[in-house]
């Protein structure tokens, strides 16, 4: 079975790393759609820290994964899924519901967020760190 799944992935962590583990092992054959960072900037209203050249590059590295696309649009997720054969879209429950009229093309999985750890909540931890902006010369 095929799967694909979708995200920005940026600031790469365990978060990201276990629901494209369980993505995997669900189907056998691993899609991944990068979101671009014009859809990041015009989704979340900021870009991200890592490109998208450098945030495909780390996808692609990955043992589990098979093969990696720029997702340009949240409007495309029908055409992505036809174009790579996809049998089964998976996204983490932060997604619940949201994806569930696809369901006419493919199965729709939704698997539980890791808890505690985000991209987010990693960009605080670093800005709270004392001495950040700091030169260590
Ligand atoms: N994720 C997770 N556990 C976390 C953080 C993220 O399981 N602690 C999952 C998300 O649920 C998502 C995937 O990891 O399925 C990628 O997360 P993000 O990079 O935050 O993706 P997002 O910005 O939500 O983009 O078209 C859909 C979007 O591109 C999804």
């Amino acid at each position: 079975m095929r799967i694909i799944t979708f995200g920005t992935f940026d600031m790469f962590h365990v978060g990201h790393l276990r629901l494209l583990e369980r993505a995997r092992r669900a189907g056998g054959h691993l899609t991944v759609g990068v979101s671009s960072d014009q859809l990041n900037y015009t989704k979340k209203g900021r870009n991200p820290i890592c490109n998208e050249v450098d945030r495909c590059r780390i996808i692609k590295a990955l043992a589990c994964v098979d093969e990696v696309f720029v997702e340009e649009s949240l409007e495309l997720k029908r055409e992505y899924i036809r174009r790579y054969q996809a049998d089964a879209l998976v996204m983490g429950d932060d997604w619940q519901g949201k994806f569930d009229d696809l369901a006419d093309l493919c199965q729709v999985i939704y698997l539980p967020r890791t808890p505690s750890i985000s991209t987010t909540a990693l960009i605080e931890v670093v800005q709270s760190m004392p001495n950040v902006g700091t030169s260590v010369a």
